[in-house]
């Protein structure tokens, strides 16, 4: 059997209510065929362990990172500060203040320590985003974008 291909895109969550959002991301990343893995780890909970995977990502073959969290969302600014790698932020929308403090926690990053962060919830916009990264380098994630991008234009319901 051949061997799954090693991931590019890692997606972490800040907790296993955030999935049911950052799991789009991963159904877009699967039609676009790019190997990826997810991970409920949390800036606040296990920040030993947020620690050890952003300083290790770029080593293990890692292109791209998704964060998702919400409330006080500091993933995706730990997990930039740790790394060279692209941190595609997605702020969760809580039952809280409508999701502006996990928009302004992880869109209001220093000078120097980018987070591109997307709307609220918008995890399909951080996969596509991630593709996007990846056809720099990649002609065949080029053309499923393209295909893609077709597909919006003829009423894709995402
Ligand atoms: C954040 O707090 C998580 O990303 C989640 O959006 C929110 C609530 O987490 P739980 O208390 O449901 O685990 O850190």
């Amino acid at each position: 059997m051949a061997e799954a291909a090693a991931p590019v895109v890692g997606i972490l969550v800040g907790s296993a209510s955030d999935l049911p959002v950052m799991e789009q991301a991963t159904a877009i990343l699967e039609r676009f065929e790019i190997p990826h893995e997810l991970l409920v780890i949390s800036a606040h909970r296990n920040p030993d362990s947020v620690d050890e995977y952003s300083r290790t990502a770029e080593e293990r073959g890692l292109r791209v990172l998704i964060c998702g969290a919400g409330m006080a969302a500091h993933l995706a600014g730990a997990v930039a500060a740790r790394t060279i790698l692209p941190v595609i932020g997605v702020p969760i929308g809580t039952k809280y203040v409508g999701g502006a403090d996990a928009l302004y926690s992880t869109v209001q990053m220093p000078r120097g320590v980018p987070v591109a962060t997307v709307a609220i919830d918008g995890a399909v916009n951080a996969a596509v985003r991630a593709a996007q990264v990846l056809a720099a380098t990649d002609e065949d994630v080029r053309k499923r974008l393209r295909v893609f991008k077709e597909s919006l234009a003829e009423g894709l319901k995402l």
